[in-house]
């Protein structure tokens, strides 16, 4: 609990650009959620040096990232939107929790297998212990809830089972945090193969929607998005590309499938993409003024993030003391 209120954990990783999958799946909820609880929200530039990048670009994207986050309506004042490695117990602790972690438990982990698999000359022991520094991540907050997608889920697991085991040897030390996972828009499919997730990592720019695209854009992607020879527009799994777009059209308008089910009948595939391509612009066009608005409010921005770092420097560093002193470190001279 901090100033009376459970607190929540998330972050997202700076790398490729941000979709509208991730907006309306992850984003867009953690501003209704911060209503409620005491959010930190990081931009995670640790975990991304798993994979190699390049300094200046994940540099740039980092700060892109943070700006999002403020302009998809995260109050900076009342949110703690801070990057990872501005707060140094995320290491410290992530080495801690490392010593408790068993190779088993992390040869398990799916996204290791998938990530190894994708970089195959290139499978380093962070990519290995990368559940290891996101449970430090939460663990440290003595967070309560967690939003995340499903694709998240065992890494959360791994958490739980470690702040777990490390109470039951040191006595309650860490909160053991609840995964929260939203229904609505929790998945938004590729729009040129709606089997797999719209993701910011994905070669072909044609199925994802960014939330830097220009109206134009989003307009080519929808008319291009694959669909069907049915005919139809019901919402049902025989047809996932017109369900997807019924999915990015019921998240951007709040409608229910019925009632776009109802509103499209008759319709054809043509009047569906325009519809959609509308609801998307609805929404990204007052995003992209804000971040646009604040990049040029760079003196602004660098304050939130100073002012933040400390915030969240201040939390972790509670927790990281409290347990530092249970494993037998010694006591810091003052
Ligand atoms: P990458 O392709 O780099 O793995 P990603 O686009 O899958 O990235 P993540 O960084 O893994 O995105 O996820 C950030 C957040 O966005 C997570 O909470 C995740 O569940 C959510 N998210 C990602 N893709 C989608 C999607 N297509 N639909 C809904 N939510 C999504
Ligand atoms: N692994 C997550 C990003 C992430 C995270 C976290 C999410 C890193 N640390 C802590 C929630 C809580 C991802 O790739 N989406």
């Amino acid at each position: 609990m901090i100033n009376g209120k459970k607190v929540l954990f998330s972050g997202m990783q700076a790398t490729g650009n941000l979709t509208l999958g991730n907006y309306l799946g992850a984003l867009r909820n953690w501003v209704t959620l911060s209503e409620e609880y005491e959010c930190f929200y990081s931009v995670v530039d640790m975990h991304s040096i798993t994979v190699r990048q390049d300094p200046a670009e994940l540099r740039k994207r980092a700060r892109k990232l943070l700006m999002i986050y403020m302009a998809a309506g995260l109050d900076p004042e009342k949110n703690c939107i801070y990057y990872q490695s501005h707060v140094s117990g995320h290491a410290e602790l992530a080495w801690i929790l490392n010593c408790f972690t068993y190779m088993g438990e992390l040869s398990r982990m799916t996204q290791f297998k998938d990530k190894s698999a994708k970089h195959a000359d290139n499978i380093n022991a962070g990519l290995f212990t990368y559940p290891v520094l996101m449970a430090a991540d939460i663990l440290l907050y003595q967070t309560d809830v967690v939003p995340v997608g499903v694709d998240q889920k065992q890494h959360l697991e791994l958490t739980r089972d470690l702040a777990e085991r490390f109470n039951a040897i040191y006595g309650d030390v860490f909160a053991v945090p609840e995964p929260y996972i939203a229904k609505v828009g929790a998945k938004i499919m590729s729009l040129q193969d709606p089997s797999k997730k719209m993701s910011k990592s994905d070669e072909n720019p044609n199925g994802s929607i960014y939330l830097m695209d220009d109206p134009d854009t989003v307009a080519r992607k929808c008319k291009r998005a694959v669909t069907d020879s049915e005919g139809v527009i019901l919402y049902r799994d025989e047809q996932p590309g017109v369900k997807n777009l019924l999915d990015i059209y019921c998240a951007c308008t709040g409608r229910t499938p019925q009632e776009a089910v109802a509103e499209f009948d008759g319709q054809g595939y043509g009047v569906l993409k325009t519809a959609v391509t509308e609801s998307v612009n609805a929404i990204l066009s007052p995003l992209q003024t804000r971040v646009s608005e604040l990049e040029k409010e760079k003196a602004y921005v660098d304050s939130c993030i100073k002012n933040n770092a400390e915030k969240a420097q201040y939390f972790a560093n509670k927790t990281l003391r409290k347990v530092q002193k249970k494993v037998g470190f010694p006591e810091r001279p003052r």
